[in-house]
């Protein structure tokens, strides 16, 4: 039999086989892929094989091979990743400026990778109702900066989601298997609710003493706007992994600094205290933002971190 996973619940997987039924399926411990050190050996979106015992236990005993996966990044810099989803079309990235605050390396490091892997991403500043003028200013000049390096912006209510912005999102999911992804409590299941058009996850107010999410949603989950539309909702995450990343190959998944980097005296220039860096310059002279350069840098120093353990 074969299936594609829809569901995961800790050590239980939700299978969706070709007849439109569902199954629960398990791994067995010693399960793993070459290569890939996750806690999870299987993620939504994995097209799997399974083989029923007797006692009509379902195994996984095999993966599809995977056009790429998006890794949860972990907290302890273990070597341990959490893959929240693989087979991905396009990233939907929830933005909230305030009610939590998105941190611009934290959004920066999800465009990193997913310019690595070639996964489109298509940010959506939630939560404009809610907005002061001054937040609401900032908000502009991210859109502004994010569409001028060829990311396609939206700024949206997810709790009030307006008729056309629905249409709108609709058209740009349209046939393809889009991951949800941000913080915990920037509306991600608020959004998938609103698209769907009926409460189909679970949401939460967001704590008001800390500014955060609860992480409400705990289990990535596949939902089905129609049969080849297809939407991920996943766990509010605080960073991402960056798999491995060599110190040289970080400048090409920032299309700003990878523009500007071929100007470069040296060719393996890193942009941190060369002589004749084109990159250094155009920071200093505003041609790159520093929120930007800032965020280059905190990748940089993941691979410095690796190199030294
Ligand atoms: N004012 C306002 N509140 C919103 C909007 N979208 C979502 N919210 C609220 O924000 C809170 C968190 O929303 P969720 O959808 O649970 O957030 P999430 O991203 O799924 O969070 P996790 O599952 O923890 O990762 C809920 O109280 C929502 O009602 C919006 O556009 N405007
Ligand atoms: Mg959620
Ligand atoms: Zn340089």
């Amino acid at each position: 039999m074969n299936g594609l996973i829809i569901r995961t619940t800790g050590s239980a997987y939700h299978v969706l086989l070709a007849d439109g039924s569902q199954v629960e399926a398990f791994v067995k411990g010693n399960f793993r892929i070459k290569g890939i050190r996750s806690t999870n050996p299987v993620a939504v979106g994995d097209r799997v094989r399974l083989e029923q015992q007797p006692d009509g236990t379902n195994w996984i005993t095999e993966i599809g091979d995977r056009s790429n996966y998006i890794v949860r990044r972990s907290t302890n810099l273990s070597k341990q990743s959490h893959i929240l989803a693989a087979n991905v079309d396009q990233v939907a990235l929830l933005i909230t400026l305030n009610y939590p605050v998105t941190a611009t390396t934290f959004i920066d490091r999800l465009l990193a990778t997913c310019e690595a892997y070639g996964v489109p991403v298509i940010m959506l500043f939630n939560k404009e109702d809610i907005l002061g003028e001054e937040e609401r200013q900032e908000q502009n000049y991210l859109m502004q900066l994010y569409s001028s390096l060829g990311y396609t912006t939206a700024a949206i209510s997810a709790a009030d989601l307006s008729a056309d912005r629905r249409a709108e999102l609709l058209s740009l999911m349209c046939g393809k298997t889009t991951l949800l992804s941000g913080n915990s409590g920037v509306g991600k299941s608020t959004l998938l609710n609103a698209l769907c058009g009926e409460q189909r996850a679970k949401t939460a107010p967001i704590s008001d003493v800390h500014n955060q999410g609860k992480h409400t949603t705990t289990f990535s989950e596949m939902y089905f706007l129609a049969e080849d539309t297809r939407l991920i909702d996943t766990p509010g995450i605080r960073g991402f992994g960056t798999f491995d990343f060599k110190r040289e190959e970080v400048g090409h998944y920032f299309r700003d600094i990878f523009a500007v980097g071929r100007q470069c005296r040296f060719g393996n220039c890193l942009h941190t205290d060369e002589p004749g860096c084109a990159v250094l310059e155009a920071v200093e002279h505003g041609r790159i933002a520093p929120s930007r350069y800032t965020s280059y840098l905190s990748l940089l120093g993941d691979c410095d971190e690796r190199k030294y353990r």
